[in-house]
C-alpha cells in the first residue's frame, strides 16, 4: 500500500487523438499498439509459435498484457489466459485440455509451471519494444491475418458443476457483437478512460480491451484492485468515464467514507455474480450512476443490461438486470422445456449472436436443444416489459467476488487428503465476497483435526479463491436415501458454525 502513497497520476486531458492505453507507467497510443504488433510477431516467428496452436499468457495485468491481447484481436492470433492465481495442478489440468503453442509466463507462474514452451511475458515489455527496429515488412510479408468472423478469439475457463473447468472457445464474430451490443446500451464516449481493474483472465476485463479497440474508448488500467487511488480517480478526474467492476469491487468503494464520483462519470458497469439490492440502492443514495448486468464467459460478457440507471431518482426495479439485448432472444422455461409466459420463474435460455458454439470437447447434446437454445443454468421470469429478473443460479456453483467455484473440485481435494473421509462443500452468503466457500468434513477414523493445517495442504491443489474460509468438523454428512449430499440442505444447517 505503501507504493501507491503519492503516486496516484493526476491527467491533463490527452492531447494525442489516438489515446488508447493509459497506466500509472504511461501512456501508449495506437501507433504505439501498431508497432507493438509488429514486435509481438517477429517474436513469434523467431520463436516457431505453431499459428494453429493459441499462444497463452499466465501474469499479472500490465501494459504488456493488454497490448498482447489487443495485439491477439488485431492480428486474429487465438490466445489463452490463465488465472495466474491457479496452482501447478490446477494449471496442469488446463493445460492437459488446451496446450498453447507458447506461453508468456510471469516470474511467478514461471515456477508453477513447467512447460516446454515457455518464456518471460518481460521479454514483451513495452518500454523496450517499443522503438526496437521492427522490420516492418518481414512481418507483413509472412503473416496474413487470420481475422475470419468465424475464427477463435479466445479460448476462456469456466467452472461446471461437474468440477472439471471447461473451455469456452469465443469466436470473433460473438465478441464483435457483444461489444457492439453492450456499447449501444452504454455509448462509450471516445477518447474516456474506461477503468480496467478487473484481472485479464476473464472475459469482463478481455472486454474492456475488445470495445476500446472497436468504439476509440481508451483504457485506464490498474494492477490490482486500490480502492482509495480509484475513489481519487472516479472522484476528480473528468476523463475517467466508466468501470467494470464485480459486486465485491463496488461495495469496497462504497465502504469509503465520502465515496462519490464526478458529476461527468457516465456509469459504473457492475456483473460477474449476483448483485445485491442494497448494493443499488447505495449508489442511488451516494449518487453513483450505474449498469446493473447480466452476463457469462459463454455469451462473451453481459448480455442483458439496464440503460445507465442515474441516481435521480431514475432508479428502475431494483432488482433487473435490464432487457437481453436485441438481436438476442431468451426464453424462459418451465422444468418440461415449455416456454412460461411473464411473470412466471423457469430456467433461462439464450439464443443469439453473441451466444458461444459449444464447450471444447464435450457434446452440445447437453448445453442446447435441437433448435440451438442455450441452457444457462440460471433461473429467474421476466416481467411485463421484457426485463430479466435472476432468481438462483445454476445448481450448486459458488460465485464469491466474482470468481466461479464448484464444490465438487473443492470436495475431490479435500477427500483426496489422509485425514479427510468426506467432506461436502457449499456457499454461504457472505457481506464481502457475496458469497463464501464453507466445507464440513467427516476425519478418517482416529485422525486428528486441525482447520489450520487443512487449509495449508489445500493450497498447494486450489486457488486462493476456492480455499473455504471455513471448515467445519461433523460426525456425518447429511445424504439422502440414494445417498447423495443434501446440497440443498447444507447452508441451512451449518449457517451457525461460521
Ligand atoms: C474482488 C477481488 C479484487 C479480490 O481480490 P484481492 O483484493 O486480491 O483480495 P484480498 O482482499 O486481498 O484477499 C483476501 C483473501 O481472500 C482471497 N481471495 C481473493 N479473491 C477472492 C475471491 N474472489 N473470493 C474469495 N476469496 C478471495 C485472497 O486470496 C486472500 O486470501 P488469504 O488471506 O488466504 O491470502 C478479486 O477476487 C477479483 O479480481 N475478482 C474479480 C474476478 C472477475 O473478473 N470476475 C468476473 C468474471 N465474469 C465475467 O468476466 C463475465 C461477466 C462480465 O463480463 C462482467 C463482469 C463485471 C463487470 C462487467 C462485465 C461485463 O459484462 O462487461
Ligand atoms: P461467469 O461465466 O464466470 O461470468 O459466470 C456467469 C454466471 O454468473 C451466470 O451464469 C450467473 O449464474 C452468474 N451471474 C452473472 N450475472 C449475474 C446477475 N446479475 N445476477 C445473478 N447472477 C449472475
Ligand atoms: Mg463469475
Ligand atoms: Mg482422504
Amino acid at each position: 500500500k505503501k507504493k501507491f502513497k503519492n503516486k496516484v497520476p493526476t491527467f491533463s486531458p490527452p492531447r494525442d487523438e489516438d489515446l488508447f492505453l493509459g497506466s500509472s507507467f504511461g501512456l501508449h497510443s495506437y501507433g504505439d499498439l501498431k508497432q507493438f504488433e509488429c514486435f509481438f510477431l517477429q517474436f513469434l516467428f523467431d520463436f516457431d509459435h505453431d499459428f494453429d496452436k493459441p499462444v497463452g499468457f499466465i501474469a499479472p495485468s500490465s501494459d504488456t498484457l493488454v497490448f498482447a491481447i489487443a495485439a491477439c484481436w488485431n492480428l486474429g492470433i487465438p490466445f489463452i489466459s490463465f488465472n495466474r492465481h491457479a496452482t501447478s495442478s490446477e494449471l496442469e489440468k488446463q493445460l492437459q485440455n488446451i496446450q498453447p503453442g507458447l506461453i508468456f509466463s510471469s516470474k511467478e507462474a514461471q515456477k508453477k509451471l513447467d512447460y516446454p514452451h515457455q518464456i518471460s511475458i518481460k521479454q514483451l515489455d513495452l518500454p523496450r519494444s517499443l522503438n526496437v527496429d521492427v522490420k516492418l515488412g518481414y512481418a507483413a510479408e509472412q503473416f496474413t491475418p487470420q481475422t475470419d468472423p468465424n475464427n477463435i478469439f479466445g479460448y476462456f475457463f469456466t467452472s461446471g458443476t461437474s468440477g472439471t473447468p471447461k473451455t469456452v472457445p469465443l469466436k470473433r464474430r460473438q465478441m464483435y457483437f457483444a461489444a457492439k451490443a453492450s456499447a449501444e446500451n452504454f455509448k462509450p464516449r471516445l477518447n474516456h478512460f474506461w477503468l480496467l481493474c478487473l484481472p485479464l483472465n476473464h472475459i469482463g476485463g478481455i472486454s474492456i480491451i475488445l470495445r476500446s479497440l472497436l468504439y476509440g474508448t481508451s483504457i485506464f488500467r490498474m494492477k490490482s484492485f486500490h480502492p482509495k487511488m480509484i475513489h481519487t480517480f472516479l472522484s476528480e478526474n473528468k476523463l475517467f468515464q466508466a468501470a467494470s467492476l464485480v459486486p465485491t469491487m463496488l461495495k469496497r468503494l462504497l465502504d469509503r467514507q465520502g465515496f462519490h464520483v464526478h458529476n461527468n462519470f457516465k456509469a459504473i458497469l457492475l456483473g460477474g455474480g449476483p448483485i445485491d439490492p442494497a448494493l443499488v440502492k447505495r449508489c442511488n443514495d451516494s449518487g453513483v450512476p450505474l449498469v446493473p448486468s447480466y452476463g457469462m464467459t459463454e455469451t462473451c460478457a453481459q448480455i442483458a443490461a439496464n440503460p445507465i440507471l442515474k441516481p435521480s431518482g431514475t432508479y428502475g426495479p431494483m432488482s433487473s438486470v435490464g432487457q437481453v439485448f436485441t438481436p438476442n432472444q431468451i426464453q424462459i422455461r418451465d422444468k418440461d422445456g415449455n416456454p412460461v409466459g411473464f411473470n412466471n420463474s423457469g430456467s433461462i435460455w439464450l439464443k443469439g449472436p453473441q451466444v458461444f458454439d459449444g464447450y471444447r470437447n464435450l457434446p452440445d447434446s447437453e448445453t442446447f436443444d435441437s433448435n440451438g437454445w442455450f441452457n444457462t443454468g440460471d433461473f429467474g421470469h421476466l416481467n411485463a416489459n421484457d426485463q430479466l429478473f435472476i432468481e438462483t443460479r445454476r445448481s450448486d456453483l459458488i460465485i464469491t467476488g466474482g470468481e466461479n467455484v464448484s464444490p465438487f473440485e473443492v470436495e475431490k481435494a479435500l477427500t483426496k487428503l489422509t485425514d479427510i473421509s468426506e467432506a461436502a462443500v457449499f456457499g454461504l452468503p457472505d457481506e464481502e465476497w457475496g458469497q463464501k466457500v464453507v466445507a464440513v468434513v467427516v476425519p478418517e477414523e482416529n485422525h486428528s483435526f486441525d482447520e489450520q493445517t487443512l487449509l495449508s495442504s489445500l493450497s498447494s491443489e486450489l486457488a486462493p479463491f476456492k480455499i473455504p474460509k471455513k471448515i467445519i468438523r461433523v460426525e456425518n454428512i447429511p445424504k439422502t436415501r440414494t445417498g447423495k449430499i443434501e446440497r440443498s440442505n447444507l447452508p441451512k444447517l451449518f449457517s451457525n458454525g461460521t
